[in-house]
């Protein structure tokens, strides 16, 4: 493990480069719609951007570390969500999908590394805002280079940032019910459409807490390293440790955001 992690610290700034230029190439090529195709289940999107995106990124990984693993979303070729034992990339070429389509400018590229089952790297890359995201294990987290440090703020002195992605539509009462009630007790609500930038934006202080009741582990496996290295918290609605090997519930937040979110989401789940 700790050489696992020696080699990411070296290779930190030459991963996050590959990153910022997958991050620059879907900024660049933003689709028409005639380029969108349906997933199945409700606003599910692909475009041949996240295809390109997350072949490339598999290219230059595979090389870098020869015989890795790869957990992405695009079903493409060599994309082995099983082989986890070694080390392993999960793969979000474009989060914020939605909102890439319609023009949002707020989506992301979102690189995490895992081995032997704990997360031990992430880059994030938003390039509307020109912000790149690094985390290694024990080695701590940081946003174009400065470092990031969270203050432990209660959910009324923050933004609380919450997800409900249309495909996941079973929880929706309890869902609004839980953000009225997020409403009612922070200084405000959002719903930005990108899992690894709200995670993000707990790293570096602009969320207290983000909340999504169901995610795939390529959405959230980068942020949880940035999150925790930033002296933050990522945990599943209920208190159980993150899963990498499938879809969970996800809480980020300050300490003290985390549980008074769980509190409130005790309520309604
Ligand atoms: P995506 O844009 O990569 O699909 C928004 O609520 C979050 O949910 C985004 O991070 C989005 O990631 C994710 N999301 C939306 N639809 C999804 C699906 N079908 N499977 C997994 N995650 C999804
Ligand atoms: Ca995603």
């Amino acid at each position: 493990m700790e050489e696992i992690i020696a080699q990411f610290v070296k290779l930190r700034s030459i991963i996050a480069e590959i990153v910022r230029d997958a991050g620059q190439y879907m900024k660049e090529h933003a689709p028409d719609n005639r380029e969108v195709h349906r997933k199945p289940g409700l606003a599910n999107f692909v475009t041949d951007e996240d295809v390109a995106i997350q072949k490339k990124l598999m290219e230059e990984f595979d090389r870098l570390f020869p015989g890795c693993t790869f957990f992405g979303e695009e079903d493409v070729a060599g994309n082995d969500r099983d082989g986890r034992d070694g080390l392993c990339f999960f793969i979000d070429p474009i989060d914020g999908t939605t909102n890439y389509i319609f023009g949002y400018n707020h989506s992301c590229v979102s690189v995490g590394a895992g081995y032997g089952g704990e997360m031990i790297a992430g880059f994030v890359y938003n390039p509307y805002a020109d912000e790149m995201f690094t985390a290694v294990r024990g080695c701590g987290a940081e946003m174009n280079g400065r470092e990031l440090k969270i203050h432990d703020v209660p959910i009324e002195e923050g933004i609380v940032a919450f997800g409900c992605a249309r495909y996941n539509e079973g929880d929706t009462d309890a869902l609004f019910q839980i953000a009225k009630e997020l409403y009612l007790n922070s200084l405000s609500i959002r719903e930005g459409g990108s899992a690894a930038l709200d995670i993000c934006r707990v790293a570096k202080g602009a969320n207290a807490a983000y909340l999504e009741l169901k995610l795939n582990p390529y959405d959230y496996a980068a942020g949880s390293v940035i999150v925790e290295e930033a002296g933050g918290r990522i945990e599943q609605v209920d208190g159980r440790c993150i899963t990498l090997d499938g879809p969970c519930s996800i809480l980020a937040g300050t300490s003290k955001a985390v549980e008074e979110v769980r509190e409130i989401c005790r309520k309604y789940l």
